[in-house]
C-alpha cells in the first residue's frame, strides 16, 4: 500500500488528515502552499484539475473531493480498524448518508453563512439576506442532526466511524467560528463532546 497526501493546514484537507491519523495509515505528506499558488501548478493540476486540496494518491491513482476520499479510506482500510461499517450492512448505508449530507447540505449552509458574515471572507461579498437565509437553513439542519442523534451515541449507532469524525471536525471548528449557539441541541452537543475527546481529534485541532 502506498498513500501520498496533499495537505494544507486550515483547509478541507484537515478532515482527511484526521482520518489518516485515526486509521493509523502510513503515508507521505506533501505540503501544498495555497498562498504561494502551489495548487495551480501543472504537477498538482495533474492530480486534481480543480487546483484544490485535499488530493490523495492511493497506489498510484489520484483522488480528489474530500468525501470521495473519506469513503475510499473507510471502505479500503476502515472496516478492519472498526472505523467504517462492513460493506452491505445497514450501518454502511447510514454512514454514507450522513457523511455526504454533512458536506453537501450542512457544511454548504454553514460555509454560506460564514462567507456572508465572517472576517475570514471578503467583506465586499457579504450580503445580509443571504446570511439570514443560510443561518435559518443551518439551524434547521442542526436540528435534523440532533434528532438523528437522539438515542444513539454515534451516527451509525454504538460505534464512532469516519462519518462522525468528518462531521464533528466541520462542526467543532465551524460552529464556534461562526458563533452559532447550539445549546438547545442536547444530543448533538453530547455527541460532539464525545468525538472531540478522542486523542486524534484533539491533536488534529492543533493543525500544523
Ligand atoms: N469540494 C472540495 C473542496 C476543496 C476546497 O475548497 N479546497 C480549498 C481549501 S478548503 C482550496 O484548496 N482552495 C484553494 C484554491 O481554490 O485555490 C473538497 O471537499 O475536497
Amino acid at each position: 500500500m502506498s498513500i501520498t497526501f496533499y495537505y494544507s493546514p486550515m483547509s478541507s484537507a484537515g478532515r482527511i488528515r484526521l482520518s489518516l491519523s485515526e486509521l493509523d495509515l502510513p503515508h507521505e505528506v506533501v505540503r501544498v502552499d495555497l498562498r504561494a499558488g502551489d495548487q495551480k501548478k501543472p504537477e498538482f493540476l495533474a492530480l486534481n484539475p480543480n487546483g484544490q486540496v485535499p488530493a490523495l494518491v492511493i497506489d498510484g491513482t489520484p483522488m480528489f473531493e474530500s468525501v470521495a476520499i473519506q469513503i475510499a479510506l473507510g471502505e479500503r482500510y476502515g472496516v478492519q480498524k472498526g472505523l467504517w461499517p462492513a460493506p452491505g450492512s445497514p450501518e454502511q448505508l447510514t454512514a454514507l448518508t450522513w457523511l455526504v449530507w454533512g458536506q453537501v447540505s450542512l457544511a454548504a449552509a454553514l460555509f454560506r453563512y460564514m462567507a456572508n458574515t465572517s472576517e475570514y471572507f471578503q467583506e465586499e461579498l457579504r450580503d445580509e439576506k443571504q446570511a439570514e437565509q443560510a443561518l435559518t437553513e443551518t439551524r434547521g439542519l442542526l436540528r435534523i442532526l440532533d434528532g438523528h442523534l437522539a438515542g444513539r451515541p454515534y451516527i451509525t449507532g454504538e460505534r464512532c466511524t469516519l462519518a462522525d469524525l468528518d462531521l464533528a471536525s466541520v462542526l467543532g471548528w465551524g460552529l464556534p467560528a461562526a458563533k452559532i449557539d447550539f445549546s438547545e441541541q442536547k444530543h448533538l452537543q453530547g455527541w460532539l463532546g464525545r468525538v472531540m475527546e478522542r486523542p486524534a481529534v484533539k491533536a488534529a485541532m492543533v493543525e500544523t
